[in-house]
């Protein structure tokens, strides 16, 4: 099987009342018996997590989970665990039995529509008998049966189908806003937080794909900018900088010349661009004591005049004019009570994946938190969030 890093695989989760033949139809898929199967209802009790290579998708988890009509305190805690692992899931699979959809099922339905969750029905059992189908639900319905394999092919093509964009498209930086020939100008600030004698990754990366585009890449320090610009024969196409000195290069850049921040195009890249604004533009609503989730993903090394311990906090105070309460949290998921807050501001990300970011952004949408990165918090509280979102379109 193939090895992924955690966070890339695409997360399936199967889900419905006891019994309804959940892990039965785990193993049906993957042709394999991988998930426990028996006639006492509850037999899954915790999220169990499979790996399985579904081609042509690639590696996915397949989360086997306990059924969702439990009851009891410990029913209680098992369906408490089920929709923790759906804030992370890609695609539901909500199995039925011979029943079909029940008013249990229907306010599963109304989570997962709640949580904007893409999702599939298994009608199982359809060897016992052939329940109505909701005609909201036909098209994305299927029977099947893991006694007679009806319709377990069809229901892997279904799961197929609804794979979401993010994982399947190859996301560009900056190479569909510009085209052959055009001068893209990166502001490269070379301060004592550079590292020594090198580029940093997202800046190679940018230069790599003005290339691939055959374009020009112009690479300058800001100190250099006003000369660069005034030498070149045309306007650039695009001016992009570190958002470490994004006021300053605003001032030089006339503006009419598309302009945006490396922390812009990777928010973009990686994860949500109209996500994060929407969130950035909350700030616009914050009132006195609200709480702020400052979000970090990995344990960096942490410096006095830190981004988002620091300066984060006092520029969106300054901005709103208001008492706000920071929380810091590190790590690879949120806080458990992540509803006391009215806006989480998510680091730049550079040690993790885009999918397990993006998964994080969902995490969050799905609980109805506004999230908004460093990156485009700073555009915003410099009053630049407009100019620099829209070379995107925005
Ligand atoms: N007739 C028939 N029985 C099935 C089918 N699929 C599963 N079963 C039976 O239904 C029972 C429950 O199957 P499981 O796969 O354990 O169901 P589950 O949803 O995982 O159940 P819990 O883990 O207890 O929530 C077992 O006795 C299976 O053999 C099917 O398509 N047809
Ligand atoms: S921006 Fe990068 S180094 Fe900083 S906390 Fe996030 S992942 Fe870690
Ligand atoms: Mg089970």
């Amino acid at each position: 099987m193939t090895k992924a890093p955690r966070g890339e695989r695409l997360i399936i989760t199967f889900l419905g009342r006891r019994n309804a033949g959940k892990s039965s139809l785990i193993n049906a898929i993957a042709e394999q018996e991988i998930a426990i199967v028996s006639k006492e209802p509850g037999t899954t009790t915790d999220p169990v997590a499979k790996a399985y290579e579904l081609i042509p998708v690639g590696p996915v988890t397949f989360y086997d989970t306990a059924g969702l009509d439990d009851t009891g305190d410990l029913g209680d805690m098992r369906v408490k665990a089920t929709r923790k692992v759906l804030l992370r899931t890609d695609i539901a699979v909500l199995v039925t039995d011979e029943k079909g959809v029940t008013n249990e099922d229907r306010k599963i339905i109304h989570d997962l529509k709640k949580m904007d969750i893409p999702y599939v029905i298994a009608f199982n059992k359809s060897d016992l008998a052939s329940p109505e189908i909701p005609v909201e639900e036909v098209d994305r319905a299927l029977r099947v049966s893991t006694k007679t394999f009806l319709g377990v092919h069809d229901l892997k093509e279904k799961i197929i189908a609804s794979v979401p964009d993010y994982f399947r498209n190859e996301p560009v930086i900056i190479g569909d806003i510009i085209q052959g020939g055009d001068l893209v100008v990166l502001v490269v600030p070379l301060d004592l937080a550079a590292p020594k004698g090198r580029l940093i990754l997202p800046q190679v990366q940018v230069i790599r794909e003005v290339l691939d585009n055959d374009a020009i890449a112009i690479t300058v320090k800001d100190r250099e900018l006003d000369e660069a610009l005034e030498k070149l024969s045309r306007p650039p196409a695009l001016v992009i900088t570190d958002s470490q000195v994004v006021l300053k290069v605003a001032g030089s850049v006339p503006e009419e010349v598309p302009f945006t921040t490396f922390s812009t195009a990777f928010a973009r890249y990686k994860g949500d661009l109209a996500m994060l604004v929407e969130g950035a533009n909350t700030a616009d609503r914050l009132k006195d004591g609200d709480k702020i989730l400052i979000a970090e993903a990995c344990s960096h090394h942490v410096q006095s005049d830190d981004i988002g311990r620091v300066k984060i906090p006092r520029w969106l105070k300054q901005y709103t004019g208001k008492n706000l309460h920071f929380d810091v949290y590190t790590g690879h998921d949120f806080p458990e009570k992540l509803e006391e807050y009215a806006l989480i501001i998510h680091c730049g990300s550079c040690m993790i994946t885009g999918m397990e970011f993006k998964r994080r952004l969902l995490t969050a949408h799905r609980q109805n938190i506004p999230i908004t990165n460093y990156g485009v918090i700073i555009s915003k509280v410099h009053g630049l969030l407009d100019r620099v979102v829209r070379p995107f379109g925005y």
